[in-house]
């Protein structure tokens, strides 16, 4: 009976075993059957055909607004190239000049006090930079006297003087590009002229982008037929800048192409044509006479000429003034464009200019790259000179 008794309990005791071993099993398959189905999931995600690659951008025309760009799950770092570095400051593309009157300052400010080398460095300096002889007499006499009355006693505070100075004399003249809205079928008519080189075309593509950038629909008319080269040049400023170009033939009248193309922004509602004219001699008597016709009949039709820009090279220092007397003469210059300043030890032009002429500096150009063109500000000017 005893060992039946313990019979029974064994046997009790292996069910239990049985029915766990059981219960264990039935866990181990089910964990099993999960993780293989996980398994499963991940592979398939990881096989599915990867998302379409986008096409570079440089291959897409930029902001014709016909292709759009998909979001994709691109990593943050593969954008990076992507974002357009810092523009170079004034201060560093006026490297040139500032390194042609560093020595002249570092002798002044290295002296103890305000002596006749003082005098002499300062000079040299301005004229090095091409400001001229009759301003850089008028600004060296004003700090003379400050000079003889004690107002000034340190080198350094006589450089600050004449920085000063100098924008002062900068001060005044209205530097905005004239634009009169209203009229949608009567153009605004921006004419650029000066000698042969000078960057009037390059400009021309600088200025069609910004105003294209502001949201001003613009128009080029290929004014300077005497090369076709010419005309082949602004077109790939046109195409850069995304604006339309009204061309003429190789040796047609530049008039009448102007006119045309003034009669086609007219049509489209466009409300600003820039001209480019070709690069002249301004002791050409002939060539000045064409240029002021191009200017009259620019005003005969629908259009109405509200700048005409004299783009003069800073590198050629004071002949641009001779340049310009004659410009102005034969088409009433309203503003200057000095290019190539980033290049130039004399951009000390500025002030000749603006003193014995009176025609504001509007806008320099500081490269060759489309976003090179600054509107010319005198503070900033003056300061990245001084600021050595
Ligand atoms: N470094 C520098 N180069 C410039 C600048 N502006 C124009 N250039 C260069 O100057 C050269 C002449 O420029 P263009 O725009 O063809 O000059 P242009 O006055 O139209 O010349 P013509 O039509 O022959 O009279 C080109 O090589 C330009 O890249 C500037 O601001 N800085
Ligand atoms: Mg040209």
């Amino acid at each position: 009976m005893v060992l039946a008794g313990y019979g029974r309990a064994a046997m009790d005791w292996i069910y239990l075993v049985l029915i766990g071993l059981v219960v264990l099993f039935g866990i181990a398959v089910l964990v099993a059957s999960r993780r293989r189905a996980a398994r499963s999931i991940d592979a398939k995600t990881r096989f599915r055909p990867a998302p379409p690659t986008p096409p570079p951008r440089t291959s897409v025309p930029p902001a014709t607004g016909t292709v759009v760009e998909e979001p994709t799950a691109v990593e943050p770092e593969l954008l990076e190239p992507e974002v357009e570095p810092e523009p170079a400051t004034l201060r560093q593309r006026l490297a040139t000049m500032r390194s042609a009157l560093a020595g002249a300052f570092a002798g002044i400010r290295g002296r103890r006090g305000i002596g006749p080398e003082t005098w002499d460095d300062l000079e040299e300096a301005l004229l090095r930079a091409d400001v001229g002889v009759a301003v850089s007499d008028e600004l060296l006499a004003t700090l003379r006297q400050r000079v003889d009355a004690k107002e000034l006693t340190e080198p350094d505070a006589l450089l600050d003087s004449l920085a000063a100075e100098m924008k002062a004399r900068l001060h005044g003249p209205d530097r905005v590009l004239h634009y009169e809205p209203g009229d949608p079928t009567s153009p605004n008519v921006w004419m650029f002229v000066g000698v042969n080189g000078v960057g009037k075309t390059t400009t021309i593509g600088k200025i069609a982008n910004q105003q294209r950038e502001d949201g001003r629909q613009v128009l080029l008319a290929a004014g300077d037929t005497f090369r076709a080269a010419a005309t082949e040049q602004l077109s790939t400023w046109a195409e850069r800048a995304e604006v339309p170009i009204v061309r003429g033939n190789e040796g047609g009248d530049p008039s009448a192409v102007v006119y045309d193309a003034i009669e086609s922004a007219s049509a489209r509602q466009i409300p600003l044509v820039l001209a480019d004219t070709a690069g002249r001699l301004h002791t050409k008597t002939n060539l000045m006479e064409e240029l002021s016709k191009v200017r009259r009949v620019a005003e005969k039709g629908a259009g109405r000429v509200t700048e005409v820009l004299l783009v003069i090279d800073a590198t050629t220092g004071q002949n641009g003034l001779a340049q310009a007397r004659q410009f102005e003469q034969a088409t009433q210059v309203t503003g200057v464009v000095l290019t190539k300043l980033d290049g130039s030890a004399k951009g000390g032009i500025v002030f000749a200019i603006e003193t014995e002429l009176g025609i504001p500096v509007k806008l320099v150009g500081v490269g060759e790259t489309i976003g090179d063109l600054r509107p010319f500000d005198p503070d900033e000017f003056v300061d990245a000179l001084f600021d050595i």
